[in-house]
């Protein structure tokens, strides 16, 4: 009996045993390493990144990998969207549940933020913004905001192209341009987009299209191959980022076009936005890419100052805009003046790849 008894009692610790040292190394569904994120005392950013649309991402994605290491004091959960917001909604609350310092949002698009926006805040984990703007009812979900002024962005390429086309005695009225936009709904479509209507109505260009090109150059190639079909007097395409011009310049050259400056002589003219893509500065050297206006991707160390002045306690300002430029392949136009801004061009040559 008693040997009997010992067996039962020795198998029970046994099970126990087992089931305690189940429940130390098996952790819940979807919190794997949630533990060990507190673990250390290191500043957890949850980092919800737009997607790899374009090269401009992707630099913008290393930018924030490289400053949010561990040797510099950070644990990054960094989540790609792949340009659904959707993904970036479960990246957020994700980062709520594992209780993380920071929140960083890339967002998409502009729009449907104000419910998970909430959440963080009745979390108290702060919300940084960075690159697009998002449009929400109470701006104190977010703590602050670092990016571009992409309208101002729009405005400077097409002063330029203006100042160009007086430079050659070309009239407002020969330009028939086409904008292959950007994302629709994203900050920087909207802006690009609105700087280039208010600034085409003003000039009295002829515009001819609007065509969705997603910031990706396979998009920005069907673009341009949908403008060619019905618009061949088209002799201006303002493309929204260089993955778009990069695509628009190999749908051309495939129809017969060159593309250039000399508009009058046939030739089609690229503008465009970014000024990162080693591609894109090649195409601006070789004088296929007539004007970049310049978008700053190197958000790493900018995110990194607002998080090192929260944490000392300190209030960094709301909203923070990048200082940028204009790259060109011609010394023709030597600065750009706009809404009191001016900027100096950077001409792009072989010798600067
Ligand atoms: C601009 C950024 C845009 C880039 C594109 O800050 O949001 O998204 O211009 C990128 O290249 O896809």
């Amino acid at each position: 009996m008693k040997s009997r008894l010992a067996n039962a009692i020795s198998i029970i610790l046994i099970i126990c045993l087992l089931c305690l040292l189940a429940g130390c190394s098996a952790r819940p569904e979807g919190m794997e390493g949630s533990g060990d994120i507190k673990d250390d005392d290191l500043i957890v950013v949850g980092f919800s990144q737009v997607g790899s649309e374009s090269y401009w991402r992707n630099v913008n994605s290393e930018s924030m990998k490289s400053v949010f290491s561990k040797d510099n004091g950070y644990r990054l959960i960094f989540e790609d969207a792949q340009q659904k917001q959707t993904n970036q909604i479960t990246a957020i609350r994700s980062f709520i549940q594992r209780e993380v310092d920071y929140i960083v949002l890339a967002p998409v698009v502009e729009t449907g933020w104000d419910t998970v926006l909430s959440e963080a805040k009745e979390a108290n984990i702060p919300v940084i913004i960075v690159d697009r703007r998002v449009d929400v009812d109470d701006e104190s979900l977010f703590t602050c905001w670092v990016g571009s002024d992409f309208e101002l962005e729009g405005k400077m390429v097409c002063m330029w192209m203006s100042k160009f086309f007086n430079l050659k005695g070309i009239s407002p009225d020969k330009i028939h341009v086409a904008d292959i936009q950007g994302t629709l709904g994203s900050s920087a479509q909207l802006g690009r987009t609105k700087g280039f209507q208010e600034m085409a109505k003003m000039y009295g260009w002829d515009v001819v299209a609007y065509e969705e090109g997603e910031f990706t150059k396979s998009k920005g190639k069907e673009a341009m191959s949908v403008i060619l079909r019905s618009h061949d007097d088209v002799n201006v395409v303002y493309c929204e980022n260089d993955s778009e011009a990069l695509g628009a310049i190999e749908v051309l050259e495939a129809s017969g076009r060159k593309c250039g400056n000399d508009i009058e002589n046939g030739e089609v003219m690229i503008v465009s936005f970014d000024g990162f893509n080693e591609e894109a500065r090649a195409a601006v050297a070789a004088g296929k890419i007539s004007c970049i206006g310049e978008c700053n991707p190197m958000h790493g160390p900018r995110v990194e100052s607002i998080i090192r002045k929260l944490e000392a306690g300190e209030q960094p300002e709301k909203l923070q805009y990048v200082l940028e430029g204009i790259f060109s392949d011609t010394s023709e136009i030597e600065t750009v003046m706009i809404s009191g801004q001016e900027r100096a061009v950077t001409v792009i040559t072989d010798k600067d790849l």
